[in-house]
């Protein structure tokens, strides 16, 4: 069959999650750099966003499906638990990050440094003033979720590919970087995975000219 496509900015922390799951799974792909709302993702997802990935006659969007197929249809370790409790929890997290956390930390506080909207193009302070003590409670969560190493069990799973690219950007914030940098649990979780090499291999470059 022929290669995976992965259609998207490498900037999108929805992108880089993706591609942390296909260089867990040892996944040959192309990387195809593209906006949201362009032609090649408008013709897969139906509001515009990215990533979308092409296999062959399979086209999918929505970086929770993409990953269950990276997962499922391609050989190497499994990127979730076989316990029924352990899935259901790595399922609770990508849920949460989806709809709790990445609404915050990334959508409200990193695109009010990364895409400001501002008439000299500066950070937002009035909107990142306005989310700060949001974001700190949000991270004192996770600080007290990633003391075993994990977000869910001892190995890597599809959770933490979620979480990693959102931490990335956050540990490069002034306030979220220093809060960070004070969380013992959350610090060892994120220079531990920081050194995986599907984390090394998927850095991406600077933000700024591509949706986060
Ligand atoms: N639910 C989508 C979210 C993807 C997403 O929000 N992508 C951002 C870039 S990180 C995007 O395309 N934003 C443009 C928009 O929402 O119009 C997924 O899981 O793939």
């Amino acid at each position: 069959m022929s290669k995976v496509e992965i259609i998207g900015a490498p900037q999108s922390t929805y992108v880089r999650v993706v591609r942390i799951v296909a260089h867990e799974k040892g996944v040959d792909y192309d990387l195809r750099p593209a906006g949201p709302h362009t032609p090649e993702v408008d013709a897969i997802h139906p509001f515009g966003r990215i990533p979308v990935m092409r296999h062959g006659d399979v086209a999918l969007c929505e970086a929770k499906a993409i990953v269950e197929y990276l997962d499922g249809a391609f050989p190497g370790p499994s990127l979730k638990p076989a316990d029924a409790l352990a899935r259901a929890k790595v399922e609770q997290w990508i849920s949460l990050i989806n709809t709790g956390y990445d609404p915050v930390l990334v959508r409200k506080y990193l695109l009010a440094y990364v895409f400001p909207g501002t008439p000299d193009g500066k950070p937002d302070r009035a909107r990142i003033d306005a989310v700060v003590p949001e974001v700190m409670r949000r991270l004192g969560e996770l600080d007290r979720a990633t003391g075993s190493g994990h977000l869910v069990g001892e190995t890597f799973t599809l959770a933490d590919a979620f979480l990693i690219p959102i931490l990335h950007y956050l540990d490069t914030m002034p306030e979220s970087g220093a809060a960070m940098a004070k969380l013992p649990a959350l610090d060892a979780y994120f220079q531990r995975h920081a050194a995986r090499s599907s984390v090394k291999a998927t850095v991406p470059p600077p933000a700024g000219r591509a949706a986060t």
